[in-house]
């Protein structure tokens, strides 16, 4: 198996933000080992937001999502460890809160809102090359930094 040093983005969404989940959130990251490198607290632009979702454009919760993203601050971080884009989807949990297993976040933490979008309380990134992309969508000073 190999085993390669990684860095991912993760949000804590509005709703995490509001319901006072970030130490929390940041917990469960630090339990498992993985090194918080980079932390910011923001309102995200809605460029920002076009560009970091851009996979979901034509979908019909595309506007509710945008909307959502833009209701409060989030918290962007870089993270990093061994396998940590797996890994912290696997903290994460299923997409959806419902179905998403106890013992992850959003196993935990979510549930249905009744909402036109699922809120989930985190993002994490997919793949490698979403990673690099989604980065520097929050983080553009690390631009050639490595
Ligand atoms: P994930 O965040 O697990 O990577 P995704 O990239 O497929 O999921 O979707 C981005 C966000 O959009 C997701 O966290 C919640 C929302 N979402 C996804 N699919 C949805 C659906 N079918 N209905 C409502 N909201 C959805
Ligand atoms: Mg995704």
């Amino acid at each position: 198996m190999t085993s390669q040093k990684e860095q991912t983005l993760v949000l804590i969404k509005p709703d995490g933000v509001r319901r006072g989940l970030i130490g929390e959130i940041i917990r469960r990251i630090e339990a498992k080992g993985y090194v918080v490198e980079n932390l910011k607290m923001s309102l995200v632009s809605i460029n920002q937001l076009k560009n970091h979702y851009q996979e979901h454009e034509g979908k019909p919760f595309f506007e509710p999502l945008l909307e959502f993203m833009q209701s409060g601050p989030i918290v962007a971080m870089v993270v990093s460890g061994n396998r940590v884009i797996e890994g912290f989807r696997s903290l994460a949990g299923a997409t959806e809160p419902t179905s998403a297993a106890p013992g992850t976040i959003r196993g935990d933490l979510a549930r249905d809102q009744g909402t036109k979008v699922v809120q989930n309380l985190v993002h994490g990134s997919d793949s490698s090359e979403s990673a690099q992309r989604e980065i520097l969508i929050f983080f553009p000073e690390l631009q050639g930094v490595k």
